[in-house]
This record gives structure tokens, sequence and C-alpha cells, in this order.
């Protein structure tokens, strides 16, 4: 858990508590006993505190939270440290979050290496530093910097973190433990030890204010943020230990309330998605040095940044040179965009524009080790791709496709390698959205599996298998969603009360946003048109969504937008014609069949084995789709609200909701 060694009149503890060197109970009660012993002996002047392996710390231990607490808790380990007599250094590399970097607040010093990343992320899992960070940070960065960095939950480097005060020293990598030794025992020839929680916090209450006028309105719904403004706000206000006292009383209750539970249930799902279950262990990744691309829409410029971002060299091939050309400028101006917000500088720009080849010839694919094909979604285009592609590619080579619904297995029956095919699923903006949905095909080989999930992590994406079916895990409880938004304007919904509803749950956005955003003519032509549903007359008539400055909605030039009277015309005339009774239909009703239908058909999923656990798709909608991670994802959020109420609702619906209200013999069976 924690190892010791003397160098010269320096104690060194370092932390190796593997994967994270977690501060659980045993590792606490370790630091807790070298730092007193070090009080103790005559021939100890200081003390350093490291970690070993790639990092200082992950933080408290998060499996521990909600269970009865070892002593001593972080908040009384870190008091005790900032207590001794004796200066206790901070030696900090890697990652160092939450209590990994409360525990070096507390110390009288922190010397750190170039990899080093400060942060305190407690926010991001409903809570707030609960082991003095919001009372020791500000007094140690001032409070505007404090409050951007708990409010936030992102890190800082270690040149940063040096400017902002937040370290006294960055030594090379190799330097560190000499010279923390070094600095612990200069810091004892001065005297008596620094200690953080007796400085005062600058900029005062007059930053707290500010902060809440700059940020506030924009944190509304979320309980952590407020609770961490009002705990730093105590750092100005009050001695430490009744700041102290403030933040664990509001940790306290922040851990008990239904948000942090739904994150933190979000934090373990994303790493529950990571593996795979019966994975042979010898499936090791196979090396991923060029990936090809077919197709420079926006799709595929959206993956290629996502490559090349990552450092990873991308061929991208597309039949006609003007549609290569504008695949090469839609990336250049996404790059320079997001230059100007900094969050590249120009340099990074270039560096990844210079990654990338754009070729006319197929052929220039025949040296990638993966290729993915983001092409026109028909079946009879993807299988012609992907004969030519085994054909071009070398044996071993990856072949991938970005189907959002097709059948992978029918795909790869087009190709003399269907061992090496799969499904890689992209979210649009792909080099924004952090989803990516890795379709398992019948043959699919385990390392070729293990190669898309440990490709995903370089991209910093959320991985989540699934299995094949028709738009596999997100889309096909997008559909019956869709179908039921559908099915209450026809009955007597307007479309901003439905997207209102959605709204207020907490999506990013409602049904009848998302179609005006991507487009109602998605997969419609006029010559096929029956001019039957809302969506045809709608096509039709040039409401095709935002992009023609109207769809189910009115746009100004802002992409502002306002309902319609002719959309509601149109769907009265469309539900007169199909005999539809029209009638006033309430903000449950909308929520119910929209949430529960979804629910339904993710249990079926599950009864169908095409996900591998619940809490899968969870990750899938909250990573994919921005369904809010405080509730969990829709089948925490189901648990929670109840299996048997949601049965009862769908029950008490099912007339009006078709297929999608036949329900899942796991939801019975989970409801009984
Ligand atoms: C805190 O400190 C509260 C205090 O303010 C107050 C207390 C009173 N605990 O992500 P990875 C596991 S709150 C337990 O794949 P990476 C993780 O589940 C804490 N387990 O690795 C996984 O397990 P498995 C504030 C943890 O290298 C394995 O470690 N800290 C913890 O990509 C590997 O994880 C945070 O919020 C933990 N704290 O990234 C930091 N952290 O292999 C949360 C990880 O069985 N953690 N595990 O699936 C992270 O952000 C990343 O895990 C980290 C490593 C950057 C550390």
């Amino acid at each position: 858990m924690i190892s010791t060694a003397r160098h010269g009149d320096v104690l060194v503890v370092t932390v190796d508590n593997p994967p994270v060197n977690a501060l659980g109970t045993a590792v606490r009660r370790a630091i807790g006993e070298a730092v007193t012993s070090a009080q103790a002996d005559a021939g100890i002047v200081a003390t350093v505190i490291g970690g070993a392996g790639k990092l200082f710390s992950g933080g408290a231990d998060i499996t521990e939270f909600g269970k009865p607490g070892g002593e001593p808790g972080l908040p009384e380990l870190c008091d005790a440290v900032e207590a001794s007599a004796k200066p206790v250094i901070a030696a900090l590399h890697g990652t160092c979050f939450g209590g990994g970097l409360e525990l070096p607040l507390s110390c009288h010093g922190r010397v750190a290496a170039p990899s080093a990343r400060l942060g305190l992320p407690e926010v991001k899992l409903g809570l707030l530093p609960g082991a003095g960070g919001t009372q020791r940070l500000p007094r140690l960065v001032g409070v505007a910097r404090a409050l951007d960095m708990i409010v936030s939950g992102d890190p800082i480097g270690a040149d940063a973190a040096l400017a902002a005060g937040l370290v006294d020293r960055v030594v090379p990598e190799a330097e560190l433990l000499a010279g923390a030794v070094a600095f612990a025992r200069d810091a004892a020839a001065r005297g008596a030890p620094r200690r953080t929680g007796e400085r005062e916090a600058q900029g005062g209450v007059a930053a707290v204010d500010a902060f809440t006028a700059a940020k506030g309105r924009a944190l509304g719904g979320r309980d952590a943020p407020a609770a961490c403004i009002r705990a730093v706000r105590g750092a100005v206000e009050l001695p430490l230990a009744d700041g102290l006292a403030q933040e664990r009383r509001l940790f306290v209750d922040l851990l008990g309330g239904a948000q942090s539970k739904a994150l933190r249930h979000a934090f373990f799902a994303e790493r529950a998605a990571n593996k795979i279950e019966g994975l042979p262990a010898d499936a090791k990744p196979l090396k991923v040095e060029r990936v090809g691309i077919v197709g420079a829409g926006t799709m595929g410029g959206g993956i290629a940044m996502t490559f090349l971002s990552a450092g990873i060299p991308v061929t991208m091939v597309e039949r006609e040179r003007g549609a290569l050309d504008r695949g090469v400028a839609l990336i250049r101006s996404n790059y320079e965009r997001s230059a100007k917000r900094g969050r590249f500088t120009p340099d990074e720009v270039e560096a990844a524009m210079g990654r990338l080849t754009p070729v006319l010839e197929f052929d220039a694919l025949h040296d990638c080790d993966l290729v993915i094909e983001a092409a026109f979604e028909l079946l009879e285009v993807k299988t012609e791709i992907f004969g030519r592609l085994d054909r071009i590619c070398r044996p071993g080579a990856i072949l991938a496709s970005n189907t959002s619904y097709l059948d992978i297995d029918a795909i790869a029956a087009a190709t003399s390698r269907p061992g090496s095919v799969l499904g890689m699923h992209f979210f649009s903006p792909a080099n924004v959205m952090k989803l990516l949905e890795v379709v398992r095909g019948a043959r699919t080989e385990p390392a070729v599996l293990a190669t898309a999930m440990a490709l995903a992590k370089r991209l910093g994406k959320v991985a989540v298998v699934s299995g094949v079916c028709h738009g596999f895990i997100g889309n096909r409880m997008l559909n019956p969603r869709q179908a039921q938004a559908n099915a209450l304007i026809l009955e007597g919904a307007a479309p901003e009360d439905v997207d209102r509803v959605m709204l207020e749950f907490g999506m990013p956005m409602g049904p009848f946003q998302m179609a005006d955003l991507a487009g109602l003519d998605l997969g419609w032509t006029a010559e096929t048109s029956k001019g039957e549903t809302v969506r045809d007359i709608l096509c039709e008539r040039g409401r095709r969504g935002q992009k023609t400055g109207k769809g189910f909605y009115d746009y100004d030039v802002d992409r502002r937008r306002t309902p319609s009277d002719e959309v509601k015309a149109v769907i009265a005339e469309v539900a007169a014609r199909q005999g539809v009774a029209r009638r006033t239909i309430g903000d449950d009703e909308i929520r119910e069949r929209l949430l529960y239908s979804m629910v339904n058909e993710g249990a079926k999923i599950l009864d169908e084995g095409i996900a591998q656990r619940a809490s899968d798709i969870d990750v899938v909608w909250i990573n994919g789709y921005g369904w809010p991670a405080t509730t969990g994802g829709p089948m925490f959020w189901a648990e929670s609200v109840g299996f048997d109420r949601v049965a009862a609702g769908l029950a008490r619906h099912r007339d009006r909701l078709g297929d999608a209200g036949e329900p899942s013999p796991r939801l019975l069976s989970r409801s009984a």
C-alpha cells in the first residue's frame, strides 16, 4: 500500500496502490502513521510523499463511498499532515486528482514533474472536494482560479500550476524525488512549516460574486456546482475550521443525493463498458499506425480529425476532386475555429493537417492498418466498397464500417476476411462526441474487437460493444421515441410541447429540434415520397429543417426557433386524413410514452444479448445523445423510477404504443 525509505534525514513515503493509488483506508492509515512517526524521530527533519507508477493519486477510493469509513478519514489525514511540526512535501507526477490533490494542498510545499496534471474533478461525480480542497485551494491560488478549477473539475498542467502558485517548483521527471527531498530539507532548515490553512484567500467575496454572476446560470439544474461555490465562499467568510466543517456538511449532503449516485454510476459504467465478456486473454490489440477513411463528407471528415488529433496519420479517399477538396477545407476550417477558441495552437493545427493524405485513388489504402468506411448509408454501396477494400488492403488489415443501422454481417460477407470486419459507429460531430459504438459481427475476431476498444481509449472516446441489429444500441432506442413523438403530435400535442418536456427532463434537444438539425430529408426523396406523413408534406413544401430555415419550426438568421402555424395546419390535416382523434395531452403522458418506450427497447436489447450489460446502454445514451448524466442514463433512471412503474406506464398506454408497448420479459421480471 505504501513503502517508506530514508533519504538521509528525510523520510520518503511512496503510495503504491495500483491501478490509481487511490487513498483507501489502509493507505490513509499508513500515511498517517508514517507522518506521526517522522515527528517522533529525531533523525528525520522532513517527510516527502510521492506516488509509485505513472501517477501520484486518483484521489479518494470511490468504491468506499457510502460505506462506513475507516479511520482516519481523508479530511482528518489532511488536517494531521497540515498540523505536522516537521515539513511534509508532496512530490507530484502524472494524475493528482481529488483527494490526490487535497493531500498535497495540506502539505507544506509541492514539487512537480512536467507530467503532473492537477485537478479537483469531484464535481463530475456530483460532489465537491471534501477533504479541504474548497478551503485550501483558494488560499493557495486565489478565489477566482480555485472556483474555475473546482466548478469545472478540469485539471491544469505543471507549468500552469507553477504560474498559479499551486506548486512551488517544477523539476525534470527523473529528478522528482531528489528535487522534493532537497526542497524538504530546505523547508526544514527554514523553520516552522508554511501552512496553507493559515493563508488568506485572495480575491475575497467579490471574486465569488463575480464568478456566480458570470457562470451561475449555466450551472442550473445540477446540485454540485452550487455547493462548490458555497463552500468556496466559506473559505473567504469563515475561519478555516468552520469552513472545513461547512465543506464536510455540503459533501455529505451531495454524497447522499440522487445526482451524485447517478454520476458515480455513470463513472463506473464507462469503465465497465470497456470490458468485453468472454474475450480470450490472448486477444491482444493489433498495431494501428495508419488509418484509411473512405468518404470525405461530414462524418468522414470528423472521424479523420479524431485520428489526426491523436497523432495518427490518415489517408482519406473520395471519388471526386471537388468533394475531396471540400472535405479537406472543412477539416481545416474546423481546426482553425478550434484554434481560435484556444483548443489547439497554430502549430498543432499544422501538425494535424500534415498527417492527412487526401487521395482520389482507392489503391492508396493498401498500407493502412485500419480502414473506416464512411460512405452513403446504403447496403449495396457499402458491400461494393468492402469488396474493393478486401482486394486492396493487406491481409490482416481491419475493415470497419461507420454505418448507423446496416447489417455488419452482410457487409462482412462481401469480403474474404469477415473476421477482420466490424462496425465503428461514431456520433456526429465525430471529432466532438465521445461515444463510439463498436459493433461485433458474428465472425469478428477477438483481437479485432480488442483493437477497436484500445483504439477508442487512444482517441479519447468512450467505447461500448453492441451486437448486430437494426440501429445497434443507440439508434434502435431512438426509433420508438421518435415514433411516439410523431404519434403524439397527430393526437394533439404540439411539437414544441413534446420538445419542452424532453428539455425539462434534461435532454439537450427535443425530438423535433433534433429532426430539424439532422435534416428532415435524410433518407427522403421527392420521387419516392407518398405525401402521406407530416414529414413527407414538410419536405415537399421545402421545410427540410434548419438548413432551409424551416422544418418543424421556423428559424431566424441566428437559428432561433419559433413554432409554425403552417406546420400545425399540416399536422391537423394529416391527423384528419388518418382519422386520429385529437385531444389535450399532458406532460406526464408525453414523458412516459417517450421515455418508457425507450427503456422497454433497452430491456429488449438486453433480452437479445445485443448489449452486454444495462450500464452499457446508459453509457451510450449519456455520451452519444446527451441523456442527462445526473439521472444516470435510461436504464439506471428506470431503476430509480421503479421498473414496476415503468411496466404499469407501458400497460396504461398500451393501445397507443404499438410494438413499442409489447413489454420486454426482462422488464416484466424486474417489475414483479
Ligand atoms: C475524492 O477524492 C473525494 C475527496 O474530495 C473527499 C473525500 C472525503 N477510486 O479510468 P481508468 C479505478 S473523489 C476507486 O480506466 P485511466 C477505475 O474504476 C475522487 N477506483 O484509468 C478502474 O477500475 P477497473 C476524485 C478508481 O488511467 C481503474 O481504476 N477523483 C478511482 O484512464 C482504472 O481507471 C476522481 O474523480 C478512484 N478514485 O485514468 C478521479 N479512479 O480497472 C477519477 C479510478 O476495475 N478517476 N479507479 O475498471 C479518473 O479520473 C481516472 O480513473 C484516472 C485514471 C485519471 C485517475
